[in-house]
């Protein structure tokens, strides 16, 4: 009988098709590799050398307003280009390439150059779910954009090249590849069983409680079943809400809320600032309303055992498929400890973890 907390075993991935390997075995294994360099400098609230911070000259020359919520601004070294040819290339079908239009944005979540989404309170970051919502709108109502990706990376680790709070935003013709893989998860669960993937998902994890990390009214947290990183999340919106423009007043709150308790988790999971990317999932904005989605947002951390290890796709995952040493259940239960142990919840943050 295969044990899932002993013998090593592929988990199936039903959102994207992938598979990932879990070695449970080789939990205490010795690390002899690369330690990254965490010393945590204190940091002002402003910085004039920061091209973020209010009042300051970006790199392409123009100064930031005075701004005292959120900024959102075209971004400077754009990777993609409004009125680029959408042609496509074919030569014997070894060649293949096609032009792709889009946009990209820098958002600013803060004035401050010191906080983190963990810091922030409740109406600060719903401030930035509203620029999320608009911008989803605004750029996905345009006839040249069928996909919106709001995203964050945080930490040098991740490649965030700036400590300033800051997202971005990329707005293109094509959809990406993990957002078609998706896509795939999603109709081919439907057709089979006539309902939602990740509705039929969170259900199934509520009645376990074995991988949830946390939840409130309106979203809830698990680390997935086939979780690739070792302490990646799931947020998912509990209600099936397809996307940011089918979201409430409450629910906007409410995923204010769920994202800084889950930050705050992660910060207080090895020492803050606890680095990631993150970002949404949502219907494609190309008016193709054959397909169903469920918001939800990923949470990718890259770290391992402490501040100072992190994963690399490297060797086997590059040449063959990702593995994982700690199983999601065990990276589930460290969040839940880690929960218990957040010394400031802002208020509204608060709420109980489900029982499980
Ligand atoms: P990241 O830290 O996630 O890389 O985001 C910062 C973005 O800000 C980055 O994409 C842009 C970079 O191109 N940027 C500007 O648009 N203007 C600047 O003056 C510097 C950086
Ligand atoms: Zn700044």
């Amino acid at each position: 009988m295969l044990n899932l907390k002993e013998h090593p075993q592929r988990r199936y991935n039903p959102l994207t098709g992938e598979w990932v390997l879990v070695s449970p075995h080789r939990l205490s294994r010795p690390w002899q590799g690369q330690v990254e360099d965490t010393a945590q400098e204190q940091r002002p609230a402003y910085d004039r050398d920061c091209y973020l911070c209010p009042g300051n000259l970006r790199a392409g020359g123009v100064r930031n307003p005075r701004y005292t919520s959120t900024l959102v601004f075209d971004n400077d070294y754009a990777a993609l280009l409004p009125g680029t040819p959408a042609d496509t290339i074919n030569e014997r079908d070894l060649l293949i390439a096609s032009g792709e239009p889009g946009i990209c944005r820098v958002v600013c979540f803060s004035p401050r150059h010191d906080l983190t989404l963990s810091e922030m309170s409740v109406p600060e970051v719903r401030a930035v779910v509203d620029v999320w919502v608009e911008q989803y709108r605004e750029l996905g109502a345009r006839s040249e954009v069928n996909y919106v990706q709001i995203f964050e990376n945080r930490g040098a680790m991740m490649g965030a090249s700036n400590p300033h709070p800051h997202g971005q935003v990329w707005a293109t013709l094509d959809l990406p590849n993990e957002v078609v893989k998706e896509q795939q998860g999603f109709t081919k669960f439907r057709m089979a069983h006539g309902n939602c993937l990740l509705c039929e998902y969170q259900k199934l994890e509520e009645s376990s409680g074995t991988r949830t990390v946390c939840g409130n009214d309106h979203f809830y947290v698990v680390v997935p079943f086939w979780a690739v990183w070792p302490f990646e999340t799931l947020v998912l919106a509990r209600e099936h809400v397809s996307d940011f423009g089918g979201l409430s007043n409450e629910q906007r709150d409410s995923l204010s809320a769920i994202l800084i308790r889950l930050t705050s988790i992660y910060d207080q999971l090895f020492r803050a600032p606890f680095p990631y990317t993150m970002g949404f999932h949502q219907t494609p904005t190309d008016g193709n309303s054959d397909h169903e989605w469920h918001l939800h947002a990923h949470f990718y951390p890259p770290l391992v055992r402490s501040a100072t290890i992190r994963k690399f796709m490297v060797g086997y995952e590059l040449l063959g498929m990702p593995q994982r040493d700690i199983t999601p259940e065990v990276a589930a239960e460290r969040l839940r400890a880690a929960a218990g142990h957040v010394k400031r919840w802002p208020a509204a943050a608060r709420s109980e973890i489900p029982p499980g």
